[in-house]
């Protein structure tokens, strides 16, 4: 039988988390060489948190807390608290961020640079009882075209081409999906014509919470449902993996999944963390389960490998 206490001097079961302290749902973007974390400040009763900060590294390793971005409870005049999953992307030199605020809202700020100031737009993009389900966990997809789509929702999915002002967008055109065990987080990216979308399933204070996708040749759906995509993985400690974003790696095939777990050791679901392992696109097109890695996921995994054999030996 396997021994993992004895193994853990040798080979950790984990790698460890990136960020220091407490933090989820974790909105990862590249932005002019510098990655980016956005996440939700964790530890907190209820997850309580009323304001976002934010993470940044040119490795994926090492990560600088560039500090406090956006307050909802001071930079709104409609909301108080409950910061949850901001997500941010660029349109022609300006950054959005799209965040949950009082449980079930979508509220949108804009800046000049990834690390704010943050101006709110002074209202809900998505308000409470507007669509079905709860308005959160916001994220935003970029199609090839320039198209920028913001998706959220809780128990069902909703999907809609933004506006070009990124800040609305037209309610008729609203494409809502009900996924079977669909909880939240929903995510979608593109690789080739294929449109892939992922979500949570189970409560994030469950420690089986994971994550499932679909594929389909449109961003309005009809979705295939494909299976699990990234679990838990009791035998090394790794329980509650979920609500994730995906990212590119610009400029290769290489692909990238943020996601959060209860905090190792004796985490739950108020007290996680964030961690990044590679995903991989297998070649029909499906996805293939997430295996976290031992280790940090370093930038120069995705750099081609420089041959420095001398050929005249
Ligand atoms: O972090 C607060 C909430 O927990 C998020 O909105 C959900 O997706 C879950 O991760």
């Amino acid at each position: 039988m396997t021994d993992f206490a004895a193994q853990s001097d040798v080979a950790p079961r984990a790698a460890p988390s990136i960020l220091d302290g407490f933090y989820a749902d974790p909105n990862l973007i590249e932005f002019d060489g510098v990655y980016y974390i956005y996440p939700t400040t964790d530890g907190l009763d209820d997850w309580g948190a009323s304001s976002f900060s934010v993470f940044s590294s040119t490795n994926l390793v090492d990560w600088d807390d560039r500090g406090i971005i956006f307050s909802v409870a001071d930079d709104t005049t409609w909301a108080h608290g409950f910061a949850w999953a901001p997500t941010v992307s660029r349109r022609d030199g300006r950054f959005y961020l799209y965040y949950t605020a009082d449980q079930d809202n979508i509220g949108v700020a804009v800046a000049q640079t990834p690390l704010g100031p943050f101006i709110d737009s002074g209202k809900p993009l998505v308000a409470r009882g507007q669509f079905r389900g709860r308005a959160i966990d916001p994220s935003v997809f970029v199609d090839d075209d320039g198209s920028h789509y913001l998706l959220w929702g809780n128990t069902v999915a909703h999907g809609v081409r933004l506006n070009d002002d990124m800040v609305s967008f037209d309610p008729r055109n609203v494409s809502s999906w009900d996924l079977p065990e669909f909880r939240e987080a929903a995510w979608m990216h593109r690789r080739d014509s294929t449109y892939y979308l992922s979500w949570s399933q189970n409560d994030t204070r469950d420690r089986e919470y994971c994550v499932h996708y679909a594929t389909s040749s449109s961003p309005s759906g009809p979705w295939a449902i494909r299976g699990e995509l990234l679990k838990m993985h009791p035998e090394r400690g790794i329980l509650g993996t979920g609500h994730h974003s995906i990212l590119r790696v610009p400029g290769t095939d290489g692909w990238l999944i943020a996601y959060h777990r209860f905090a190792i050791p004796d985490g739950d679901g108020h007290r996680r963390e964030v961690t990044i392992d590679r995903l991989c696109h297998t070649s029909d097109g499906r996805l293939e389960a997430v295996v976290p890695s031992a280790t940090p996921i370093h930038i120069d995994l995705f750099r081609p490998t420089i041959n420095t054999h001398n050929n005249e030996e």
